[in-house]
C-alpha cells in the first residue's frame, strides 16, 4: 500500500511492515505541532485500513528518526516557548493519545533509536514495544533544564521499564545516558554497532515475530499492556480471560493441529 506524502514524516510498507521515518533532520527532528498531527494522522489511517478479507494487512511498524544525529530530540522547544498554559495541555494530550494508539495497536511497535533520543523523543520511544539503539545513541528527559516536566509521558513509562528509583534520578537530574547505560537500566532492549546494525536486527525481530500467530501476538500485547501496574491476582485473571479468548480462535487450531502433524502452521490470522 502507498501512504500519502506527509510533510514531516516518511511511511513506507515493505512485508507487511510499516516504517515511519520523523523527517526534521534540520532540528534533530523535534516533535513539532505538525509532526504530532501527521503521526496522528496515519495512525488513523493504518486503524482504519483493512483487506479484501477484512483482515488487517499490517504485521509490525517500525520508528526512526531522519539523518544519523537523532531519533527525536524532545518536543519543539521553539514552539513550545510560545504556548499558553491551555495549548501546553492540548499538545502534550494530542502526542498522549498517540502513545497511547501505538500501545493498542495490535503488532509490535519498535524504536530504531539511531541517535538523541531526548524528551519527547525518549518519551516516543518508551512508547514502543521495544527500543533497539545504536552505540551512538543517547536517551534522556532533560524537561527539569528547561523548566518544565515530562508530558509525552514520561512519568508513567519511565518508571514502568526501569523501576522507580532510577526513574527519579534521570527525571530530577535530566542526565543524558549514553546507549550502554540505557541498556543496563532495561531501558532499551539492544545496542547495537550503527545505523545498518540496527535496522538489521529490527528486521531479524520482526521476522522472528511474523513466524508467529497474529491473533496470539496481538492477545498477548494487549494483555501485556492491561495488567501493567495491576495486582498478581486482577493481572491473573485478565490474563486467564485472554486463555479464554485464544481458544476462540482458528489460528489456536491451526497452530496446534501443525504441532501434532509436524508441519509448518499456515496461521489464518484470526
Ligand atoms: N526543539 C527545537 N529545535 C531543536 C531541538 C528541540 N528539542 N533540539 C535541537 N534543535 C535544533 C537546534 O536548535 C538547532 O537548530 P539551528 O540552530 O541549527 O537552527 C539544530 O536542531 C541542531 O541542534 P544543535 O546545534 O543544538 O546540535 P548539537 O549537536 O550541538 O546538540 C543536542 C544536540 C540534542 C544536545 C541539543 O540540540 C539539545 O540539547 N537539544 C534540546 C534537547 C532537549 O532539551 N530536549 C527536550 C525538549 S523538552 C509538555 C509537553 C511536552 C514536553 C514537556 C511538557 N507539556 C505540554 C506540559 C516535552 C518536553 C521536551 O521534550
Amino acid at each position: 500500500m502507498h501512504f500519502k506524502e506527509y510533510s514531516t514524516i516518511l511511511v513506507t510498507h515493505e512485508e507487511a511492515i510499516v516504517t515511519v521515518t520523523i523527517n526534521r533532520p534540520q532540528a534533530l527532528n523535534a516533535l513539532s505541532s505538525q509532526v504530532i498531527d501527521d503521526l496522528g494522522a496515519l495512525l488513523e489511517v493504518l486503524e482504519n485500513t483493512r483487506e479484501d478479507d477484512g483482515g488487517w494487512p499490517f504485521r509490525g511498524v517500525v520508528i526512526t528518526g531522519a539523518g544519523e544525529k537523532a531519533f527525536a530530540a524532545g518536543a519543539d522547544i521553539g514552539e513550545m516557548t510560545a504556548m499558553t498554559p491551555d495549548q501546553a495541555w492540548k499538545y502534550s494530550t494530542r502526542m498522549q493519545a498517540i502513545t497511547l494508539k501505538l500501545e493498542a495497536l495490535p503488532v509490535p511497535v519498535i524504536a530504531a533509536v539511531n541517535g538523541f533520543a531526548l524528551g519527547g523523543g525518549c518519551e516516543l520511544a518508551m512508547a514502543c514495544d521495544f527500543i533497539y539503539a545504536t552505540s551512538s545513541a543517547s536517551f534522556g528527559q532533560p524537561e527539569v533544564s528547561l523548566g518544565l516536566v515530562p508530558g509525552f509521558g514520561g512519568s508513567v513509562r519511565m518508571q514502568q521499564r526501569v523501576g522507580p528509583a532510577v526513574a527519579r534520578e534521570l527525571l530530577y537530574t535530566g542526565r543524558r545516558i549514553t546507549a550502554d547505560e540505557a541498556l543496563r537500566i532495561g531501558l532499551v532492549n539492544a545496542v547495537l554497532g550503527d545505523q545498518d546494525e540496527l535496522l538489521a536486527t529490527v528486521r531479524t525481530t520482526l521476522a522472528a515475530i511474523v513466524e508467529q500467530s497474529p491473533a496470539a501476538v496481538a492477545a498477548v500485547k494487549s494483555t501485556v499492556e492491561r495488567v501493567e501496574g495491576l495486582s498478581t491476582a486482577e493481572g491473573l485473571a485478565i490474563e486467564a480471560e485472554s486463555f479464554r479468548q485464544a481458544f476462540t480462535t482458528a489460528d489456536m487450531r491451526e497452530g496446534t493441529r501443525a504441532f501434532l502433524a509436524k508441519e509448518k502452521p499456515t496461521f489464518p490470522g484470526r
